[in-house]
C-alpha cells in the first residue's frame, strides 16, 4: 500500500498525505490544498485508511421507515421540492393517521420523523406524537425533528429551544436527525432559505439535544452556490462542535438535487464532485465515527462507488416512506432497499454488512 501511496502522489503532497495516513488532525488550509491538488484516486484512498481505522470492515445499515406529517411549510427554502401552500398536494397526518402508519410499518429499529414547519401546529401536537409512538412501539428509536423544527416549536410556544428538548426527550425521543443544516456561510443562507434558523442557532440547538443526552446527525446541502472555502468552513464548525459535546454520530452530506424547485436553474454536481466531497469529508472530521451515504438521494450505484470514498453507512431500508428526494429529481421514486441488497452490496465490497440500531449498537451481522 505504502508503495502504491508514494507512486501516485505528488512530491509536494507527501508530507500532508503522511499526516493523514498516520491519523492525525488536519487543518483547514490542509483541507482545501486536498480538495483542489488531490486526485480523486488518492483522495479515495486515504479517506478508505481513515475509514478502516475508524470502522474496520463493517457497512452500517437500519431498518427504518419517514414519517414526513405535513408538506405545508412557513419557510421557502429555494432548494426545497417538497414544501407546500394550501392546495390539493398538501397533506397533514393527523395522530391517528400516524397511529395507523407506525402500526402497519414493516419490522424496523428506527423512525425518521421530519416535515415542513406547519403555520399552525402547537407543540402539543408533536409532543403527543412522540408519546404516542412510544406507547405503541417501545422498542422503536424515535429520530425526530431538525433543529429548524425544534426552533419553530420553542418560538410558536413559548418556551427554550431547551425546554422543548428536554419535553420531548421525556415524551421518547432518541435522536435528531440532521436536517436543516445547509450551508453554514450566512451569506449563501441568505439567499437560499433567508428566513429559518441560522449557523448558530442550528448549532446551539445540537448542542443543547447532546447536553441533554440527546444523540444527533450533521448534515451539509452541497452541489448547489457554496465554494470549496464554504464546505470547510462548514466541516470545521462540526469538528467543533464534535470537539464540545462528542454528541454526532453521522455526518451526511447531501447533494443538491434540482427537480422541482426554485434552483432548478443550476446544473447538479457530477458524480466525482461526490467523490472529493465525502473523501474531503472522511478525512477532516477525524472526531465523527460515521459518515454516511443517503442512497434514496444519491441513487444505489452512485452510493455504492461511495464506498470507496470514506462511506461506512448507508442508512435504512426505507420504505417507500420518504418524498423529499423523489420530488427533487432522485432516481428512485419508490425507494426502499432490501436485506439481500444491503448484504450483497457490502461483499461486492468485503465489506460486513452490520444491521445496527439509532445508537449503532449491532443488532446483525451478515459475513
Ligand atoms: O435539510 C432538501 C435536504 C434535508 C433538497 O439525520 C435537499 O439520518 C438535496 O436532513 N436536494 C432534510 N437535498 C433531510 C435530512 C436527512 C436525510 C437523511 C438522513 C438524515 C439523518 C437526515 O434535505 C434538508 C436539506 O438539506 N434537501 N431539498 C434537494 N432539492
Amino acid at each position: 500500500m505504502k508503495e502504491i501511496i508514494d507512486r501516485i502522489t505528488p512530491e509536494h503532497l507527501k508530507p500532508l498525505v503522511e499526516k493523514v495516513i498516520q491519523h492525525q488532525r488536519i487543518t483547514t488550509d490542509e483541507a482545501l490544498t486536498l480538495a483542489f491538488e488531490a486526485d480523486p484516486g488518492l483522495l479515495g484512498i486515504m479517506a478508505d485508511q481513515v475509514r478502516q481505522h475508524l470502522n474496520k470492515d463493517s457497512l452500517w445499515f437500519i431498518r427504518n421507515f419517514h414519517i414526513e406529517p405535513s408538506n405545508l411549510c412557513i419557510h421557502r427554502c429555494k432548494f426545497c421540492s417538497f414544501r407546500s401552500d394550501v392546495t390539493e398536494n398538501a397533506w397533514e397526518l393527523s395522530l391517528d393517521e400516524i397511529e395507523e402508519i407506525v402500526e402497519k410499518a414493516a419490522p424496523s429499529e428506527e423512525v425518521h420523523i421530519t416535515g415542513g414547519v406547519h403555520p399552525e401546529r402547537s407543540f402539543d401536537y408533536y409532543e403527543q406524537m412522540v408519546k404516542l409512538i412510544k406507547r405503541l412501539k417501545p422498542d422503536l428509536h424515535i429520530k425526530a425533528f431538525s433543529a429548524v423544527e425544534i426552533d419553530d416549536m420553542a418560538q410558536s410556544s413559548g418556551i427554550t429551544t431547551i425546554e422543548v428538548l428536554s419535553r420531548l426527550k421525556q415524551a421518547g425521543l432518541d435522536a435528531l436527525p440532521g436536517g436543516g443544516a445547509e450551508i453554514f456561510n450566512q451569506h449563501i443562507r441568505s439567499e437560499i432559505c433567508p428566513d429559518k434558523t441560522d449557523a448558530d442557532g442550528y448549532l446551539r440547538i445540537h448542542a443543547e439535544a447532546h447536553n441533554l443526552g440527546i444523540s444527533s446527525n450533521a448534515t451539509m446541502l452541497y452541489g448547489h452556490k457554496e465554494t470549496w472555502n464554504d464546505r470547510i468552513d462548514h466541516l470545521s464548525r462540526v469538528r467543533q462542535l464534535q470537539d464540545e459535546t462528542g454528541g454526532l454520530q453521522a455526518f451526511i452530506p447531501l447533494k443538491f438535487r434540482n427537480k422541482n424547485n426554485s434552483m432548478a436553474n443550476l446544473y447538479e454536481q457530477p458524480l466525482v464532485e461526490d467523490l472529493r466531497l465525502f473523501a474531503v469529508s472522511r478525512i477532516f472530521l477525524d472526531n465523527v465515527q460515521h459518515i454516511k451515504a443517503y442512497w434514496p438521494m444519491l441513487g444505489k450505484d452512485a452510493t455504492e462507488l461511495l464506498l470507496g470514498f470514506g462511506v461506512d453507512d448507508i442508512d435504512g431500508t426505507i420504505n417507500d416512506s420518504t418524498k423529499i428526494y423523489s420530488l427533487a429529481g432522485a432516481e428512485d421514486q419508490n425507494p426502499m432497499m432490501s436485506l439481500d441488497e444491503f448484504i450483497a452490496m457490502a461483499r461486492r465490497h468485503h465489506r460486513k454488512a452490520i444491521r445496527r440500531n439509532s445508537n449503532y449498537e449491532i443488532l446483525e451481522t451478515y459475513p
